[in-house]
């Protein structure tokens, strides 16, 4: 008995030690945005009491009853005060949930609520959920726009791999009881799909991902944009692609709205991830592009290639070569906190501002789609900067 008591401490000791840990910013990288040493929420950090049996007279050997095997892809907001993460917890068991982890800074001391959210269901249960997008709309509610997985009903005889993704909805005023509301309906799979926080000519408008299969995005073109009446039977009639897959590219295969765009003085700044394949399979990365202040669906800028991709020790976990983002938070002071998850697994936070994220996207040049279009936006920095050095000389 001695002995199960101080299993349990040492437990119990190690898990706060890593709930406590001060983060740190690593020193200076590209000038985009700062990485941190540690990740922010890991399997981990999920609460003891949702893994362990804590009573020695049903867990005589101290085991863990219900493993957590990831903690990824979570959507974010501000809320009284605390960073809050809409994390994606996936078990042993391959399901995954959302459970909210709750920091005073932002950057560390991530911390669980006491119990996982309970995710009303509709007439049609979800066999898997995840990848929740929050949105405080200006309607006065917070929703929340997931994945629904289930099974594919069409599927021949044998194939228990083929599913069917759609956009469940829920929505909620307290963070704390939450109301679900009929699918997204769409005449193809979704998968990505972001609430917009404005009204848009007075309706409700989505960034939404068609995919003609569950993993292949097909005949879909990209990120596509719809305008919805009414959320509680909400329903996309119109889609227009407004961020266009092309060939080689990042997003060549596919790619899908982050979090919801940041509303600032200069346009809505979006964050999107894009997929190539490549000999180990496919590659996610993260970029940004800007959209017109009063059209949000008019592209106005977008830099070529990646803003963010795996390095080190991310590159490697469960779907390696992976990094998606569903949440960041910009604080009143500019501050912006990206939370990126990296290869399927864990999640980490990068911090930049408004001003360094709309500097990137208005000064880094688009995509020319050819090598040597490349070769002349390098050639012509070089010559900019050709010319300032000998300015600057000529001044010492
Ligand atoms: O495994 C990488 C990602 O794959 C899917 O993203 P997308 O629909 O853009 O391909 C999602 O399952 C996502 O959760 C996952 O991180």
């Amino acid at each position: 008995m001695e002995q199960r008591h101080s299993a349990f401490e040492a437990l119990k000791r190690r898990h706060e030690e890593l709930l406590a840990r001060p983060n740190e910013k690593l020193a200076a990288g590209n000038g985009l945005f700062d990485r941190y040493k540690y990740p922010v929420v890991t399997a981990e950090h999920v609460p003891l009491h949702w893994r362990y049996d804590l009573n020695p007279a049903t867990n005589p050997y101290m085991m863990e009853r219900i493993g957590v095997n990831a903690t990824f892809n979570a959507g974010a907001m501000k809320w009284e005060d605390k960073y809050i993460l809409m994390v994606r917890v996936e078990g042993y068991d391959r399901k995954s949930f959302f459970a909210i982890a709750e920091s005073p800074n932002g950057v560390e001391n991530f911390r669980f609520r006491e119990e996982p959210v309970t995710l009303p269901e509709t007439d049609e249960p979800d066999v898997n959920v995840y990848d929740m997008r929050l949105t405080r709309h200006e309607d006065g509610w917070i929703y929340g726009i997931f994945c629904s997985e289930r099974k594919d009903p069409h599927a021949p005889a044998g194939d228990l791999s083929s599913a069917v993704a759609a956009a469940g909805i829920v929505r909620t005023r307290d963070l704390r009881t939450w109301e679900r509301l009929p699918d997204l309906r769409s005449a193809s799979q979704q998968r990505n799909v972001v609430l917009h926080p404005e009204f848009v000519d007075g309706k409700y408008a989505l960034y939404t991902r068609p995919q003609d299969g569950f993993i292949d995005a097909g005949r879909g073109g990209g990120i596509g944009w719809a305008l919805v009446e009414d959320m509680t039977r909400a329903e996309v009639r119109e889609e227009t692609i407004i961020d266009c897959r092309q060939y080689h590219t990042i997003k060549e295969l596919k790619n899908g709205e982050g979090p919801h765009p940041i509303r600032t003085s200069r346009g809505w700044l979006h964050m999107a991830h894009g997929v190539r394949g490549c000999a180990a399979g496919l590659r996610y990365v993260l970029y940004l592009y800007l959209t017109d202040l009063h059209r949000p669906e008019r592209l106005i800028a977008e830099p070529a290639g990646y803003f963010m991709a795996p390095q080190g020790a991310e590159r490697v976990g469960d779907v390696s070569n992976v990094l998606f983002c569903n949440g960041w938070i910009a604080d009143d002071d500019g501050t912006v906190y990206i939370y990126y998850a990296s290869a399927d697994t864990r999640l980490h936070v990068a911090t930049t501002s408004v001003d360094r994220l709309l500097d990137y996207c208005l000064h880094t040049p688009p995509d020319g789609l050819r090598s040597a279009c490349s070769v002349a936006a390098v050639k012509e920095l070089i010559a900019r900067n050709r010319a300032f050095l000998r300015d600057e000389a000529s001044h010492a």
